[in-house]
């Protein structure tokens, strides 16, 4: 691979995105020179051949498909809201976990809603009309999509729509407007999209990206557990916790007892520690990992 091959990737400048985009980049071990400052608009890594572009969020689907960027984070909904112009050149490449939200309608809290069915005819104020209008078309109700930009909320009380179709994560801007969650339309977050056309030399910086953020991504996702157990209870205790290949058992000082080390994913650990603590394991100690390679 020559040394001139660069990957240009897209962060929001700044955002719900931003701050986890960062912190990504910095557990990957992409250095910046002069760091990652908001005010700056390009950076370059100190060591990878990574240059960052701080671009506004709606802007990064049409610059990936154009090729002005490489790779870029970006919500799911944004990149799926940007179809016609982005769907065949861009692919996403990683779930990142982060920024989840739900694309959902909703309607004034007073209304009765007993369906969709509810909505046909109906105006629907939305910043997402084409996952909006797929997925009506998809159900086959006929509503009117009225496309606005932002403060979406506060539509059904200005008398521009019966109904809104909007982000939604805690689901307290909908109370605080008076309104109520009554269909779920698509669910987003971050992701990795990358030009369907990188050559190969960007494919390679790719795939080194990625394998930096699916140790980190892995990493996030388990925990280290050291416990000790008498060792009858060794069999229970070992399937209980199976690891990556299988758990370190080393024995105690004291006779009869060992030490068992192993990795147990952040999903299953509240009722992990409770079949351990029943097996007979004691002084379990449950420590973060900072990468994760298998
Ligand atoms: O300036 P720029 O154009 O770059 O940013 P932006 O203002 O368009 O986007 P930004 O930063 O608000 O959101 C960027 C992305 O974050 C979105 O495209 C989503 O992928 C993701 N995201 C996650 C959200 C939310 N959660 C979210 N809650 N985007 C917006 N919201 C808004 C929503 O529109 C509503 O107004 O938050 C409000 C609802 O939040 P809750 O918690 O009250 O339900
Ligand atoms: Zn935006």
């Amino acid at each position: 691979m020559t040394t001139d091959i660069r990957i240009t990737l897209a962060v929001q400048k700044s955002g719900r995105l931003s701050e986890d985009s960062l912190r990504l980049l910095r557990e990957c071990g992409f250095e910046f020179n002069g760091g990652l400052a908001s005010s700056r608009l390009r950076a370059s890594s100190s060591n990878f051949p990574l240059d960052l572009l701080f671009l506004r969020d709606d802007d990064i689907p049409r610059y990936l498909a154009d090729g002005v960027v490489d790779v870029g984070i970006v919500g799911q909904n944004t990149l799926v809201e940007s179809n016609g112009t982005a769907s065949e050149c861009v692919e996403v490449v990683e779930e990142l976990g982060f920024a989840r939200c739900r694309l959902a309608i909703a309607v004034p809290r007073g209304v009765e809603y007993k369906s969709l069915e509810d909505l046909r005819g109906k105006r629907i104020a939305t910043s997402h009309p084409h996952i909006l209008r797929a997925y009506l078309e998809r159900l086959k109700i006929d509503a009117h999509i009225h496309e606005i930009s932002g403060s979406v909320e506060i539509a059904p009380s200005l008398g521009l729509a019966e109904a809104i179709c909007d982000l939604v994560s805690s689901g307290s801007t909908l109370v605080s407007n008076g309104l109520k969650e009554v269909e779920r339309v698509f669910d987003s977050q971050a992701v990795l999209a990358a030009n369907s056309s990188l050559n190969e030399g960007q494919r390679e910086l790719l795939d080194k990206m990625l394998f930096r953020v699916r140790a980190v991504q892995r990493a996030r996702n388990n925990k280290y557990v050291l416990l000790n157990a008498p060792n009858e209870a060794l069999d229970r205790i070992i399937s209980t916790l199976p690891g990556i290949k299988s758990p370190t058992v080393v024995p105690l000082a004291k006779a009869g007892w060992s030490s068992v080390h192993s990795v147990m994913n952040e999903d299953e650990f509240w009722e992990k520690i409770e079949l351990l603590r029943e097996a007979g394991a004691e002084g379990i100690l449950i420590v973060p990992i900072e990468k994760m390679i298998v």
